[in-house]
């Protein structure tokens, strides 16, 4: 498949000023809702100083950056937000070398105490990758959970900000779990989990409803370097679709999901990138299709970042690729939200000068103005 060139003008614009100095280089980006208001906030993580950043929305696209939380855990990694008590009010969940650890919001903009979980979610494993969902009708939400040793599985939260262990599955191969993603792949309103491992083997794992965990069939060889994936409808069939990022093949390719638990080869559109990608994110819905952001990055120098839209025609269903102009800046981290209240969902992009590990970085929102 051929790409049409990257229209020059594009319709996204900044929006706000960019985050403040002392902006950790946000290479893990999520959004949430910490202070009561409609403004989406963001959290990040600083690697370098072992914390957790709080950036508040403001109104007109800004962010306010808040002091350091202590993360309580070595080296923060992956970060996500979830709902793990009663009180309503969004929480995190962050890993790192050396565990676990969970910030319970107090709905004004600050969280309690970490409270570290200094065991992996599950003795003896480590865990890499996780994602959060509801894996059993109980309204606390639930962590999905790759393993550096190839294992998959649920911890079930407690209600108290604990875990407990649900199902855990062995992948057949031994290998890396590279990404995870949950969704309802079979439509039986109970969550499944879409796994990656090493050497692009992708598993579907089917969720019973109740914190159990079991495979839904041998591993799909999608074959190249897929590094990270997420489900969502990405063609009109209906039903929930794969994507996955290639970042050594330079590409995004869509899988189309199959009857059951399946998917269907070979991928309905194998997109290229400029450069290696970075990351990827739902960017919105064009109803019935979702579409994508990717940033890339050159892979050799760490600089000239890319930012691009991937979407599908309504109509046709036929994938197209369009550039998003955000200046000659290193590009590493990606989230997506409606941050100036207008109602289609505006882009939130980490970024750092080169060198990107020894400085600030800045984080500044995109606004979707434009056709
Ligand atoms: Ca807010
Ligand atoms: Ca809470
Ligand atoms: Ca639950
Ligand atoms: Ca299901």
């Amino acid at each position: 498949m051929t790409l049409p060139a990257p229209s020059a003008a594009s319709p996204f614009v900044p929006l706000g000023s960019p985050s403040p100095a002392g902006t950790p280089v946000p290479r893990e980006l999520v959004v949430g809702y910490f202070d009561g208001d409609a403004y989406p906030d963001v959290a990040t993580t600083d690697f370098l100083e072992g914390t957790i950043r709080i950036l508040l929305g403001r109104p007109g696209g800004g962010f306010d950056l808040r002091a350091p939380l202590d993360f309580a855990i070595s080296s923060p990694n992956r970060i996500r937000t979830g709902h793990f008590d009663l009180d309503g009010f969004q929480d995190l969940l962050a890993n790192g070398s050396g565990g676990h650890a969970v910030l319970l919001g107090n709905g004004d903009g600050t969280f309690a105490p970490a409270q570290g979980i200094v065991e992996p979610l599950l003795p003896g494993k480590n865990v890499r990758e996780i994602a959060v969902g509801e894996f059993n009708p109980d309204a606390f939400d639930d962590v999905a959970y790759g393993t550096g040793d190839g294992h998959v599985g649920i911890a079930l939260s407690t209600g108290a900000g604990t875990f407990v262990p649900g199902g855990d599955v062995l992948l057949p191969l031994p290998g890396v779990v590279e990404a995870i993603t949950t969704g309802d792949m079979d439509g039986d309103g109970d969550l499944d989990v879409v796994a990656l491992q090493l050497g692009g083997l992708l598993y579907i794992l089917e969720g019973d409803g109740a914190g159990g965990l079991s495979l839904a069939g041998p591993a799909v060889v999608l074959g190249g370097t897929p590094k990270s994936l997420l489900t969502g409808v990405f063609n009109l069939s209906g039903g929930l679709d794969v994507a996955v990022l290639d970042d050594v093949h330079q590409q995004v390719r869509i899988y189309a999901g199959g009857p059951g638990l399946s998917i269907v080869l070979p991928p309905i559109a194998s997109l290229p990138l400029p450069q290696a990608g970075l990351v990827m994110a739902k960017y919105r819905t064009l109803p019935p299709l979702e579409a994508l952001a990717v940033i890339t990055i050159d892979s050799d120098t760490f600089t000239d970042g890319h930012l691009l839209f991937l979407a599908a025609d309504p109509v046709t269903g036929a994938w197209s690729s369009e550039e998003i102009e955000v200046g000659s800046q290193v590009l590493v981290g990606l989230a997506v939200a409606d941050v100036d209240l207008d109602g289609p969902a505006d882009l939130i992009v980490g970024a750092a000068p080169f060198p990107f590990y020894v400085v600030d970085g800045v984080i500044q929102a995109y606004s979707a103005t434009g056709p």
